[in-house]
Parts: C-alpha cells; structure tokens; sequence
C-alpha cells in the first residue's frame, strides 16, 4: 500500500500524516483530485489505526423527531412541512414522545437522539418538559438532543441568548448536542441551500458554547449536492479551528445528500466512491477529532461497512424510527440490531464495540 500511496503522487502528504504534521487546505484539495481512490483510502486507513487499531464503535440508540413542522425551507430537505395543518405535517403531544422511550423499557438503550423542526409556535415549555419527561422515564439514558440551528431558533423565538438557551435545556436534563444544521458553512452555499436558519458563524459559536458549558457536541458535513471540493475542505478546516479551542467534539460525521422528495431531487446522489473519499479525507484533515463516523442511513449499510477501511471508526447505532432521510429516499432498514451490527463489522475485519454517547464502552464482542 505504502509504494501505491507513493505511485499516486501522495509521498509527501504520508510523510506529514506519519510526522503528525497537520494538513493544509492544497492537500486537502488534492486528496480529493488524487485519481487513486484506494491510495487516498489507504493514507486515511494508516491514521484510523493509529488513533482505532480495529476499534469500530456504535451504540445502542433510538431517534426522535418530535415535529417535522419548520420555518426554514431548505433545499435539500423532504422532511420538513411549514406550518401546522400542512399535507404531512405532525407534532407530537409529550405524552406520544414520552411513550416512544417508555414503550422501549425493554431495550438498554444509552441515548436518544432528538431533532426536530423549526416550530413557530410551541412553548419553550415543551422542550424543557420533554427532556425532563425522559428523564424521569429513563434517568440512566444520554439526552443528545437538539442541533445548533433549534438553539439559535429558541434564542430569537424567546427572547433569550443562546447561553441562557442552552443553560435551561441543561438543567432539564439535556446531556449533549448532535452535529445537524451544519450543512455546508461557506456562504455561496448556504445562501443558496438552507434559508431561514442561522449562518455557520452562529451555528460554530453554539457549539463552542456548549462546550465552554461542558458538554460534548457532535458535527456534520452535507455533501454530494452543490459544494465544491475546496467548500468541503473549507468546511473541515472551520470545524478544526474550533476544535482546536475547546476540543468538544467528539465525531465528525459526513452526511451523503439524498435527493428524493425534495426541491433538489434533480441532482444525483454522492456516488459510494465519492462517500468513500469524503470519509478518508476527513479522517485527515480533522486531525484534532477523535472519530470519524459513516452514519450508515446516509451512506447506506454496505458502503457503511467499507468505509470502516476508509477512516470511518464509528457507525452509529441501532437508530429506529429515522424519518429525515427515510423520507428523503434512504433505501436502508429503519433499524439495525445490535447484533445486525456487529456482524457487519465484524464481517469488515473489524471489532465491534458499544460505547455510550461520550465513548465509554458498555460491552464488547470477543
Ligand atoms: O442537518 C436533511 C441532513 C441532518 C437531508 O450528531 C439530509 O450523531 C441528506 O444531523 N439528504 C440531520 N441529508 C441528521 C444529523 C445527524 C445524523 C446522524 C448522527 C448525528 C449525530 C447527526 O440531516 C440535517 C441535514 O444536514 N439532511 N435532509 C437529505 N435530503
């Protein structure tokens, strides 16, 4: 693999990635210009298992979109509606969100993922009495709930800064925040794709809020749409800058668009290479982010299962009830057992370990 790497013209760049020596946004251009898919993997596959050995992680989760009823009207989106009474459009009562957690008393479950719309007209109140209400049912489960873009959209709704935000929602039990919203940060782009939700500049402050506050925060990349190659390096760069300050992020995670039901639906999808690199060349440039995750709803299971030899180290969990991208297209189960899992990874010559939200390991599979 190492003369390969040196064939495809990427001597230079194992040197620093073996060095430790941190990439520039030129070779991260030219990680994607590099012809040599499997010479660019290869690099990135060295640094997963210098950080990961074969250590592949996933969880045992549950997802919750408690309304799909939205202010902001992106492009790329098929699950939102805009305003209540609208074909398709739902808000749950707590008490139907609430019986999502309790109806799964069975499972051990260590987090619920939480996202929603933009809703004009709820109370504060039901986002406080939601994480306070699965508290109560579940006092041991992880709160990841909410994407920077609900932050910065419950400030302006109710006259409060983010801080004060993002401190209420911690008292009611909120544990963590997950990557969504980010979308592409360069301006042409989200100018273009996402209207009506806050800029990248917004949306990074929060994270590093939440991270000043002690919480650990994930972030994402939406890609395969209208982005160029140097959008999605600028894209990793601003999230390594910041990372560089707080160090609160725990994973990285590419999301591969899906064009079904939505205003963007005459571009094709990311091809699986395209999927591929997009995970190696995150795997590093973002060398201050521990993980790497391929969200296998978004990448769909089988190029999931070969990104883990691409940079990916994480896999997500067993999810159940995804709507965002079911709606938009995705061909992939609803959910995957832990056993389900385990399996893929294993069958990738991987070993599968669940972690909780924060990377502490729950068991693992001999
Ligand atoms: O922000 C919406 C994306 C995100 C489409 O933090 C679409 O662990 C592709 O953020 N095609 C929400 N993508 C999902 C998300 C996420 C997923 C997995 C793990 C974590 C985590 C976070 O879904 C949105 C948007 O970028 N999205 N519509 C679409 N048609």
């Amino acid at each position: 693999m190492r003369s390969r790497i040196q064939s495809a013209g990427l001597g230079d760049i194992e040197q620093k990635v073996a060095a430790g020596e941190r990439l520039t946004f030129a070779d991260g251009v030219r990680l994607f210009d590099t012809p040599d898919l499997l010479a660019v993997g290869a690099l990135a596959n060295l640094e997963r298992e210098r950080r990961h050995g074969a250590r592949t992680y996933y969880n045992y989760n549950i997802r919750l979109e408690a309304t799909n009823v939205c202010t902001a009207s992106c492009l790329f989106c098929s699950f939102a509606r805009l305003k209540p009474g609208d074909p398709g459009a739902y808000t749950m009562s707590l008490e139907q969100a609430w019986e999502k957690l309790r109806s799964r008393s069975h499972q051990p479950l260590t987090e619920i993922h939480v996202v929603n719309g933009l809703h004009p007209d709820l109370p504060f109140s039901y986002y406080t009495d939601l994480l306070d209400g699965f508290k109560k049912i579940r006092p041991d489960i992880h709160l990841k709930c909410f994407t920077a873009v609900e932050i910065a959209f419950f400030a302006d709704l109710y006259g409060m800064t983010d801080e004060q935000v993002l401190r209420e929602l911690m008292k009611a039990g909120l544990d963590s925040l997950p990557g969504g919203g980010a979308e592409i940060f360069a301006e042409r782009v989200r100018k273009k794709i996402s209207q009506g939700k806050c800029g990248a500049d917004r949306y990074l402050d929060i994270h590093r809020l939440a991270h000043q506050l002690g919480m650990r925060s994930n972030v994402t990349m939406l890609y395969g749409h209208i982005e160029t190659n140097d959008e999605r390096i600028d894209h990793m760069l601003r999230v390594r800058a910041l990372q560089d300050e707080t160090g609160g992020f725990q994973a990285f995670i590419p999301l591969a668009f899906h064009p079904d039901n939505n205003q963007m639906r005459k571009l094709p999808a990311p091809t699986a290479a395209d999927t591929l690199r997009v995970h190696a060349v995150a795997r590093l440039m973002l060398d201050n982010v521990a993980h790497i995750k391929a969200f296998w709803v978004a990448t769909g299971v089988d190029v999931a299962q070969a990104a883990l030899w691409f940079g990916a180290d994480d896999l997500d969990g067993t999810v159940q009830e995804e709507r965002i991208y079911h709606m938009a297209g995705s061909s992939t189960p609803e959910t995957m057992t832990t056993k389900q899992i385990q399996r893929l990874i294993a069958a990738a010559g991987r070993q599968p370990l669940e972690r909780d939200t924060l990377y502490n390991i729950v068991s693992s599979v001999a």
